[in-house]
């Protein structure tokens, strides 16, 4: 759907309003159900959602192709009464006793077939929602230990699996995450680079794109404003997952910009340069409430992430492009970077 350069919509999932359970104790806040959720989330202002394939249908393993189909077209009539948009469906594929190995590079044949069958069914689900995309985050998709997995073999594995969803169904476009570690060591597609260049390798480049997540930027030791420029470049950078990091620890999932404000002016920068949104796209926020929170504020991760995205857009559009290019003309970078700074401040500059 086409919009205007500088509105955007926004998108998160259901694993977005969590309890606060951690590796380290238990929740510390009540469960919502899908239906409050999808409630919420028109209430915040957001214009979609995005799903698991289990969000929508719950115990899909357990249940026919027809019930499934039954109860996902029940969550396309909740969002259709809010005039709310899936965005996408995902497979958790990181879940199931199947796939404690990994689904598409799983060592065992039977597993991979599970993995890929699963991946059929959410296709489907994603039809009923309307949804604009697949999104696969390759979780398991890597080893603990070097020498258990065959690390070429693994590629092509997953290029198979690729294949065979885009000749399950001719429309479906798959949209890669990839994330470098967590919950393994180390990722067979660690990077946007990497899923760049296997979309390449499928029968069908053009309906295989990317999903870049800031937290999984950084975890790579990479600007993610430098990494959607790299998948814009491509014409590949389909969907984003916003959130933030301090730094090189476990996948925090904070607050868009909390940590790193010139870091999230940047994204929304070259998401707004280069007219991200235009063809559809999301903006999506995979933030997590902090553990602390109470149940009380428990979306406040979420709207403040939003509003941060638009007061830096503010940010982007009042930049002064003609100092700017006259700062770069000369080579003046350490006058550029302070009236950077300034700008983003709001202090009053003077040249
Ligand atoms: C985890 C990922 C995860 C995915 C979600 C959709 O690190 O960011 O939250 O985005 O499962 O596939
Ligand atoms: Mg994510």
């Amino acid at each position: 759907m086409a919009k205007a350069k500088g509105q955007y919509r926004f998108s998160f999932g259901p694993w977005n309003i969590d309890e606060g359970a951690d590796p380290f104790g238990p929740p510390v806040r009540k469960p919502q159900g899908l239906a409050k959720k999808i409630k919420m989330a028109k209430k915040l202002g957001f214009d979609g959602v995005q799903f698991h394939d289990d969000d929508a249908v719950p115990d899909l393993d357990s249940k026919s192709h027809a019930e499934i189909v039954k109860e996902a077209a029940q969550v396309r009539r909740m969002l259709d009464r809010e005039g709310l948009k899936a965005e996408f469906t995902a497979p958790r594929l990181w879940f199931s006793p199947e796939t404690i190995d990994g689904a598409y590079t799983n060592n065992n044949a039977r597993l991979r077939k599970y993995a890929i069958d699963r991946t059929k069914i959410c296709i489907d689900i994603n039809n009923v929602l309307g949804g604009s995309w697949i999104v696969l985050w390759l979780a398991r998709e890597g080893s603990y230990v070097r020498e258990s997995k065959n690390p070429r073999e693994s590629v092509l594995r997953i290029r198979d699996a690729l294949d065979e969803m885009l000749d399950y169904d001719p429309k479906v476009r798959i949209l890669i995450e990839p994330k470098p570690n967590e919950p393994v060591d180390s990722a067979i597609i660690p990077t946007l680079g990497h899923a760049i260049g296997l979309s390449y390798m499928t029968i069908d480049p053009d309906r295989v794109g990317c999903l870049c997540e800031t937290a999984h930027s950084l975890l790579a030791g990479l600007d993610p404003s430098d990494d959607m420029a790299y998948a814009l470049a491509h014409e590949k950078l389909k969907s984003v997952h916003l959130n933030d990091q301090g730094g090189l620890k476990f996948d925090q999932d904070k607050t868009f910009g909390c940590h790193n404000l010139r870091v999230a002016f940047n994204q929304v920068r070259v998401l707004e340069e280069y007219s991200y949104g235009r063809n559809g796209e999301w903006v999506g926020l995979d933030v997590k409430a902090m553990r602390t929170q109470k149940q009380r504020g428990n979306t406040k991760h979420l709207s403040t992430s939003r509003e941060r995205f638009l007061f830096l857009l503010e940010k982007v559009c009042t930049l002064d492009k003609k100092l700017e290019a006259q700062l770069i003309a000369v080579r003046d970078y350490e006058e550029l970077d302070r009236y950077i700074v300034c700008h983003l401040m709001g202090v009053k500059y003077s040249g």
